[in-house]
């Protein structure tokens, strides 16, 4: 079986959830980084399905959409639950994730230096979902007794929201006990102490 093959840019962005289950679940994967200069050309990008990355390569499969990619990544790893209820489930907790991740994204890359202050004032009346939800979870997983694709996003998500907030799980003791529990994963703590993650910008544009 070829080597899954990961296409991206320098930046943790939309690849770093992804790389978090390859490296947490033992999967080996190839990263190919494109430079934005590279990028510029306009080559790569006018093969890619829909104009963007990240792009997975798996064998013969290849896969835009980063979603797309945790899901495949999911079944693949056994990341989905145990049934269909657990999946559904995880799919609507991954697409809430989605939902507070595209408004960061556009406060990063549209409006950092008008939006930032009311993003973050606005941070907590999103947070409180995911606190009230892992609050009555007594596995510390988002849905069911086993990590899902979803618990890996939302870890990524929160650690980079501490990167734009240090204060913002303070309020939050059940995020912070997950944000600390997952993080405490062997080799999740590797991959976010090594420098494949800590020597990328969080965002393609310097803010974060
Ligand atoms: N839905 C897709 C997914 O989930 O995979 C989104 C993929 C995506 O946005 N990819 C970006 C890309 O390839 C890199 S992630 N950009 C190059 C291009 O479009 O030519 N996206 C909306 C979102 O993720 O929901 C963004 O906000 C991305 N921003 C995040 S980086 C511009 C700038 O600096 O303003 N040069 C790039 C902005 C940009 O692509």
């Amino acid at each position: 079986m070829a080597p899954i093959e990961l296409t991206y840019f320098p930046v943790r962005g939309r690849g770093n959830a992804m790389k978090l289950i390859m490296y947490d679940q033992g999967v080996e994967w190839t990263d190919k980084v494109v430079t934005i200069e590279e990028w510029m050309k306009g080559d790569l990008k006018k093969t890619c399905l829909f104009g963007q990355l990240p792009k997975l390569k798996d064998g013969d499969l290849v896969l835009y959409q980063s979603n797309a990619i945790l899901r495949h990544l999911a079944r693949k790893h056994g990341l989905y639950g145990k049934d269909g209820k657990e999946a559904a489930l995880i799919d609507m907790m991954n697409d809430s994730i989605e939902d507070l991740r595209v408004k960061y994204l556009r406060m990063i890359y549209q409006e950092y230096e008008t939006g930032k202050e009311k993003y973050i004032k606005e941070l907590p009346g999103h947070l409180c979902y995911f606190e009230a939800i892992l609050a009555k979870c007594p596995s510390g997983f988002l849905v069911g007794d086993k990590i899902s694709f979803a618990d890996y996003n939302l870890y990524d998500f929160l650690v980079v929201q501490k990167i734009l907030c240090c204060k913002c799980l303070d309020n939050f003791p059940s995020l912070k006990g997950y944000v600390d529990k997952i993080g405490s994963r062997p080799k999740v703590k590797a991959f976010m102490e090594s420098d494949s993650c800590t020597k990328l910008p969080v965002n393609g544009n310097g803010k974060q």
